[in-house]
């Protein structure tokens, strides 16, 4: 058998073989199944018959692979590439540089503005026949335009008559993955880390082909390896190789490696015995330290970092500011076009003014004296990757900086991977929020994609979900969190419920109906948790360590990581005054958010007590006092929990029975614990309230010494 015919055959056998063992997940969205629908599957078998790549190049190369598995999985037959484009069918990739069909088009004009990862999608005319052009300026375009071009057939959308124009509107986009390097992964709830150090440099799991496959398919080109609570031996020469391993593996994929910095390296790592920014053996270690690390990989991405937060070290260690620490870095890294991603994550409980002020005071005097190559990392709420949280006042308030903002894939807030919780309509809310810095429509998406104040060096961060289970994630839904940042980082403007259907095809199936009750358990899910964990602003009252069910009572060790810290309950009312007769973090925001938010009778429900301490007996828009309608947000996210449940029974006939019955049961467990919520946040509520549970209400289950006591021996993650 020549070669190329046994490689279709090991396809051919390797995609039956899917077909017929059981579903575990580990296919992610890239499934590539037969597509179902008979006449689908005969228009589209009409539409492509036979492919080809231009050029020859390792990205090219994996754009040819995911070509030759995609086609002959969707379309139910071996699709090897074509010898030549003169048939009607053809698809054709490539950019003007290899010479042939796509040079020959003169795209030229068209391709002008799509950068280095944009890529043309077009139904035209080759010699007299119908083809699909895949074209780029560069070889990762192409195979990002491969994936999109694989994404209509696998959902099901047209595939003629094509005239697909996309660019990236950021340009890193990114997942921070908090591994430690003894595999445990902080936060994480899907298994062990990944990257098995203890194998790297020698041997490379497949899985690691399988991870860099999956991001390029959503166009994510970053990875940071390490934990930002991060461990100096990473950057010793002994586990530089191990990196450079993974780096050469996932270059093919278009993605580049990042490490953590710990800022006290040069004193664990070096031997110096100061990590001082202006310290110039300090400097020269770093200098050093990055050349050797672009010796070994040339495309290396830079730091992230984490410094004078939450017991890391950083340069106020030594009375030096945050833009002396990341511009330390950024000096070290700028020889190789490295960057540095320096969080803003940083509060400290010894600084008496409100947590959630903290880093805008630090950051907001520092605008414009950071490199060109830093980028400031701002979680998405001032907090901490709260259910719900207002966006970060520092995106707008620092004109002269790079922003770039960094969302929670992994669910640490909410519901671990136990809750089905879709993630895109939060990250959506966020990008969607207008800021106002310069008037309106100043948008968290148009400050992080660079628009609003001129700048060329953009990125958006997602702290990954990703483990060594089976399924990547935990949860079968988490997948759908990984894919719709990706799909966001691409464009800050897509839509989630368009998103979510997407995922739903490629992931699950294409049957209408149940696409459509999928689509709506997914959107309705993120505002559900809200209500059964922190309705109408409540926030960071979960059970200290794990976070995973309810602590509204936990009132001892450092305060700022107490409940009672943020939800200020007392005999008068609940809720954390933000406004200028408390702690005026509203005053951190633009007019006319400052009034919106700060004036009670003006401020949006869902952030309430967030924003304000607020009477039991106040008013609601409902009608309702604000206790009876704390209450029922509590009882009403309990009901829809188990709605999820009822119409996930629904779509049984349309879902392979081994995912259908996982999510089932993680379904269950989900109502149960949003029951827990309800009871054990409404009974301690109401010791302050002194007020009864409404009558229609189901009362709790338990006393509130029942719930205190509970402990969660059924949840993933580090204990
Ligand atoms: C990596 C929260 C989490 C920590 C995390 C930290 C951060 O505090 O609980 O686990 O540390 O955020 O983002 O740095």
């Amino acid at each position: 058998m020549k070669k190329r015919t046994l490689r279709i055959a090991l396809i051919m056998a390797t995609l039956s073989v899917a077909v017929l063992r059981a579903e575990d997940g580990s296919r992610l969205w890239l499934r590539y199944d037969r597509i179902d629908n008979p006449l689908l599957l005969a228009g589209c078998q009409k539409s492509v018959t036979g492919w080809i790549i231009e050029g020859d190049s390792p990205v090219l190369r994996a754009a040819a692979g995911e070509l030759e598995i995609g086609l002959s999985g969707l379309l139910g037959r071996a699709m090897p590439e074509a010898r030549s484009a003169r048939r009607h069918g053809s698809v054709v990739a490539g950019t003007p540089a290899a010479a042939g069909v796509i040079a020959s088009m003169g795209l030229a004009k068209e391709l002008a503005g799509l950068g280095e990862e944009g890529y043309l999608i077009i139904s035209t005319r080759f010699k007299r026949k119908n083809i699909t052009a895949i074209a780029a300026n560069s070889d990762r375009g192409v195979l990002y335009g491969v994936f999109h071009f694989l994404r209509l057939l696998q959902t099901g959308q047209e595939i003629t008559g094509l005239a697909i124009k996309s660019a990236p509107e950021i340009r890193i986009r990114i997942l921070n993955h908090w591994d430690n390097l003894d595999r445990t992964v902080e936060r994480g709830y899907a298994g062990r880390s990944l990257w098995a150090w203890e194998d790297l440099p020698g041997r490379l799991h497949p899985r690691y082909t399988e991870y860099a496959r999956a991001n390029a398919s959503i166009g994510i080109n970053g990875t940071v390896l390490t934990n930002v609570n991060a461990n100096a031996q990473v950057l010793t020469e002994s586990y530089l190789r191990k990196v450079a391993a993974l780096a050469d593996l996932f270059r093919p994929w278009g993605i580049r490696v990042y490490l953590t910095a710990r800022f006290s390296a040069p004193v664990e790592a070096g031997g110096l015995s100061t990590a001082d920014p202006l310290d110039p053996a300090v400097i020269a270690w770093w200098r050093d330290k990055a050349d050797e690390i672009y010796r070994l990989i040339p495309d290396f991405g830079g730091f992230l970092v984490k410094a004078n937060s939450e017991g890391q070290p950083g340069p106020q260690n030594y009375g030096r500011s945050h833009a002396d620490g990341a511009n330390l870095l950024a000096d070290a890294l700028a020889p190789h076009g490295g960057i540095v991603m320096w969080r803003a994550f940083v509060y400290d409980n010894n600084v008496p003014d409100d947590r959630a002020k903290q880093a805008w005071n630090e950051f907001v005097p520092l605008d414009g004296r950071f490199r060109e190559n830093v980028l400031i990392q701002v979680k998405n709420g001032p907090i901490d990757f709260q259910p719900r949280e207002p966006f970060h006042p520092l995106f707008g308030a620092m004109p002269g900086t790079a922003m770039m903002p960094e969302f929670q894939i992994t669910q640490e807030y909410l519901g671990a991977s136990v809750h089905l919780v879709y993630l895109a309509p939060l990250y959506e809310e966020c990008l969607r929020s207008d800021t106002h810095a310069s008037g309106p429509g100043s948008t968290v998406a148009r400050v992080i994609d660079g628009t609003l104040h001129a700048h060329s060096l953009t990125a958006m961060a997602g702290v990954a979900n990703i483990g060594d289970v089976c399924n990547w994630t935990g949860h079968p839904f988490g997948q759908a969190n990984w894919y719709a940042f990706g799909r966001l980082a691409w464009d800050p403007d897509l839509g989630s419920a368009a998103i979510a259907e997407e995922w739903i095809r490629m992931t699950f199936t294409g049957d209408a109906p149940a696409v459509a009750t999928i689509g709506k358990m997914m959107m309705a899910s993120r505002e559900i948790a809200v209500d059964y964990m922190t309705p109408l602003g409540l926030h960071h009252i979960m059970y200290y360590g794990h976070h995973y069910g309810p602590g509204p009572w936990v009132d001892s060790g450092r305060a700022d990581w107490t409940s009672v810290y943020y939800h200020r309950a007392d005999s008068l009312g609940v809720g954390f005054d933000r406004t200028p007769a408390g702690s005026d973090a509203v005053g951190q925001y633009f007019p006319p958010l400052r009034e919106l938010y700060g004036r009670l009778e003006n401020c949006p429900e869902e952030l309430l007590l967030w924003f304000h301490h607020v009477p039991w007996d106040h008013p609601m828009k409902s009608g309702r006092l604000l206790w009876d309608e704390l209450c029922f947000r509590y009882d009403a996210g309990v009901q829809s929990a188990a709605r999820l449940r009822e119409e996930w029974e629904g779509v049984k006939g349309s879902i392979d029975p081994e995912r259908f019955t996982e999510v089932a049961g993680l379904l269950a467990k989900q109502e149960r614990d949003a029951r827990l919520w309800r009871d054990a946040c409404s009974l301690y509520f109401q010791t302050f309230s002194g007020r009864p549970f409404p009558a229609d209400l189901a009362p709790p289950q338990h006393d509130l010494e029942w719930y205190k006591a509970h402990t969660y021996d059924d949840i993933p993650g580090i204990k």
